[in-house]
């Protein structure tokens, strides 16, 4: 409106304006015309009156006779009065109603021919007309027109124009509005496309803009639009908290709502039955469900893992598929179903006997057997054909999950040469001496190859995969790019560090802090004064837990004023207890802890409380809130999730975390007390730091780390990995169509 008004107001100002001028001078032009016309008159009735007015004129007793004569030409309604006047300039005969101020020219004054009187009754126009009869002249025909009409006319004129106007100014105006609106709409729907990047690629001007009045600013708009883009996407890299709307996003938007397909090992949700047979769902004790469970919530793809649970065949359908999570279905798995003797050779033998400990470097030495290489390789190709199974595009996005699948990328590759594989490393690449013992390091690498994109968690692990390669591969192994070619195909090795979900579901079920404290301390039977350290771990060699008990008996040896006020509690989910060497950790596990404890508990107060048990997150959590410090002492671990999920719970900015230096963990929180989990005295003194440490010096380093935490959580992670594939994707249509137009001009 207020647009149209800004046309309208213009408009009317200007109609007026002219209307206003315009009227004097079509009243001039008016009387001109009318004064015109009344002359013409005049001389017509004076030519027809000279004849009979010569011969009134000399008859004797003429003046009666003359007079009607007047009378009678002044019946029409126009003509007002007649005189007649001597060439002396006398008036001789005039009808009654001539006016006295209109005289007879006078001998010798020069006369107009017409001129206008104004009188009290209104105008008069008088035309003098010479009256002759033989060549001498009689004297002059004086005729007087009524120009009252004239006036009304003015008036009415006036009016005309008036009205004439004002309906001008109203169509004029309509039409401008309706123009603009038009005109505006097209533009805002210009300008829109133009900023949103809908304004099709115009062929001829490449502009896309079809309204021609926006082409000049076109140009810099789509300039503008995309630094404020790139700016946007900057920004999401660095700063907006990356949630599953932006994973979401991604998807919808960079990968067109692509099809999604994850392959683990592990399931995210295992059916038990129980003794009272009753099925029960449990979630893994496991940092890799820990991660990808919530960018499967936000992708609603298909997740393919062995089924391995009890009642895991009794909840799936005819397709070997159920949907979860089960308060809120929104993604499916498909169960793949394992022989016994397919899990122990594929899953305890090659994958946790043979590569768990190669890459971990942890001293436990590495078992490789022919058999189980058998199963590895039939496994993996049971997983790939339900890849392609599964999929319903040719060109579905693959997220293959850790050490178990090295030769199922180069499998799927091979069926399903469109499809974006990504395979991410959980745990540490070691380097190419340590690797090379493995019999089948050829294989492994130049089946992991069949990969779009490799990740691991750091450079480091990064760096050692390409030494790896560049040692055992024919391939060409570019460091600048960061990426290999082998058999011609590119695989690009990217560091992908992992993380939590932030916020931490299972904080939203919690109490405050303080509460959190009493009811563990409660539940563990401790004193409220009781200082608490806490380790939460899957009962795993690779872990520390022995190294960090003794760090915790040197600490009471070293300061004995702990002992009664300090305890460390273990919480360790079992973990491939099958295989003799987790079963030989548990023992000593146990036996450590009883031997601490027996040395230094007394009645009332032990001082490792270890629980071997899986423990509900929200459990998890409870405890990591209860917790004065938490302590990670891994010899060796790709990321470690409990460290960032620590970090996470603590939201009163309080807790010390002590971080082993052979985590990744370690790489992105420094804030952290930093240990070799090996040197005991150095853990032992660390422990005591962290209990003896001010709660200033505990709230900055918490809230440093809650920052990164925060920022670089699982969705950025899971995100970034998207936008590589998204990258490559288009990447590869680009090229597919750069290769089609050269083979078109060839042919021509
Ligand atoms: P994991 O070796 O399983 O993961 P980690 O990253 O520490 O190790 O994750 C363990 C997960 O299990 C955590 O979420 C933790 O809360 C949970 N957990 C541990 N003990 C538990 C218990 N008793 N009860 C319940 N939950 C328990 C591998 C690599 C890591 C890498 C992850 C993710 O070894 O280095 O960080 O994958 O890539």
């Amino acid at each position: 409106m207020r647009l149209s008004l800004r046309f309208i107001v213009p408009l009317g100002i200007a109609l007026t304006a002219i209307a206003y001028a315009v009227v004097p001078l079509v009243d001039r032009l008016t009387l001109q015309w009318f004064v015109r016309d009344l002359e013409i008159r005049s001389t017509t009735i004076a030519n027809a009156a000279q004849e009979p007015l010569t011969a009134l004129v000399r008859e004797p007793r003429a003046r009666q006779k003359v007079l009607r004569y007047f009378e009678r030409i002044i019946q029409d309604e126009r003509i007002f009065a007649i005189g007649f006047c001597d060439p002396a300039g006398k008036m001789l005969y005039a009808t009654s109603t001539f006016p006295e101020s209109v005289r007879c020219p006078q001998a010798g004054e020069a006369v107009s021919q017409s001129r206008l009187v104004q009188l009290e009754r209104g105008p008069l126009h008088v035309s003098v007309n010479p009256v002759a009869a033989e060549g001498e002249a009689l004297g002059e025909l004086v005729i007087v027109h009524d120009m009252s009409f004239v006036q009304r006319r003015s008036e009415d004129t006036k009016k005309y124009i008036f009205y004439l106007f004002a309906a001008i100014a109203a169509v004029v105006a309509l039409i401008t509005v309706v123009i603009a609106e038009i005109s505006w709409r097209g533009w805002v729907a210009g300008i829109k496309g133009l900023i949103s990047g809908e304004a099709p690629l115009g062929a001829r001007d490449g502009l896309g803009v079809t309204a021609p009045e926006l082409r000049p600013i076109a140009k810099d708009l789509q300039a503008l639009v995309r630094d404020l883009e790139a700016e946007r996407h900057a920004r999401d890299e660095s700063q907006i908290l990356w949630g599953p709307n932006v994973l979401r996003r991604i998807l919808r938007e960079d990968l067109k709502g692509d099809e999604v397909l994850i392959v683990s090992n592990r399931e995210p949700y295992i059916h038990v039955r129980r003794k009272d047979n009753v099925i029960e769902i449990q979630r893994p004790a496991s940092g890799l469900v820990t991660a990808l469970e919530p960018v499967m919530r936000a992708c609603s793809g298909t997740w393919i893992a062995h089924g391995g649970g009890s009642a895991d065949r009794d909840t799936v359908d005819q397709q070997d598929h159920v949907m979860v999570p089960p308060e809120k279905p929104s993604y499916r798995i498909r169960r793949v179903w394992l022989s016994k003797e397919e899990e122990q050779g594929y899953y305890y033998g090659l994958a946790n006997e043979g590569l768990w400990p190669l890459c971990h470097i942890a001293h436990t030495r590495p078992v490789f057997r022919a058999e189980d290489w058998t199963h590895y390789k039939s496994v993996n190709r049971r997983f790939a054909d339900t890849v392609v199974d599964e999929s319903r595009t040719e060109d579905p996005i693959v997220l293959v999950q850790d050490y178990h699948f090295t030769l199922l990328p180069r499998m799927v590759h091979e069926r399903l040469p469109q499809a974006t594989i990504i395979t991410f490393w959980h745990i540490p690449w070691p380097n190419p001496e340590a690797f090379g013992i493995l019999p089948w390091r050829e294989e492994v690498l130049a089946g992991l190859l069949g990969s779009s994109i490799i990740g691991f968690h750091t450079q480091f692990h990064c760096n050692n995969f390409f030494d790896t390669v560049d040692r055992f591969l024919e391939a060409r192994v570019d460091r600048e790019t960061f990426s290999i070619s082998h058999g011609g195909e590119p695989t690009e090795v990217r560091r992908y560090p992992i993380s939590i979900e932030w916020p931490p579901s299972p904080l939203a079920k919690l109490p405050p802090v303080a509460e959190c404290r009493t009811r563990v301390r409660e539940q563990l039977g401790l004193g409220a004064e009781m200082l608490l350290g806490v380790g939460v771990d899957r009962l795993d060699y690779t872990k520390g837990i022995l190294e960090r008990f003794m760090a915790v008996e040197r600490l009471l040896d070293l300061e004995p004023s702990w002992v009664g006020r300090f305890c460390f509690a273990q919480l360790a989910a079992p973990s491939r207890s099958s295989i003799d060497e987790y079963q030989n950790l548990d023992a000593r596990v146990r036996a450590l802890a009883e031997r601490i404890n027996r040395r230094f508990g007394r009645p009332g107060y032990d001082p490792i409380l270890l629980r071997i048990e899986h423990y509900d997150a929200s459990r998890v959590y409870e405890l990591y809130r209860a917790a004065d410090l938490c302590y990670v002492s891994s010899l060796h671990d790709g990321m470690n999730l409990v460290a960032k999920e620590f970090v996470a719970s603590r939201d009163d900015e309080q807790g010390v975390l002590i971080l082993s230096q052979f985590t990744g963990a370690a790489r992105e929180l420094p804030e952290a007390l930093i240990v070799n989990p090996y040197d005991i005295e150095q853990s032992a003194v660390a422990i005591h730091v962290a209990l003896t440490m001010q709660p200033g010096e505990r709230r900055a380093r918490m809230r440093t780390m809650r920052h990164l935490v925060q920022e670089f959580n699982v969705y950025r992670w899971a995100g970034r990995m998207l936008l590589d594939a998204a990258r490559m994707r288009q990447r590869r249509r680009v090229m597919a169509r750069t290769r089609a137009a050269r083979r078109e001009s060839r042919a021509l």
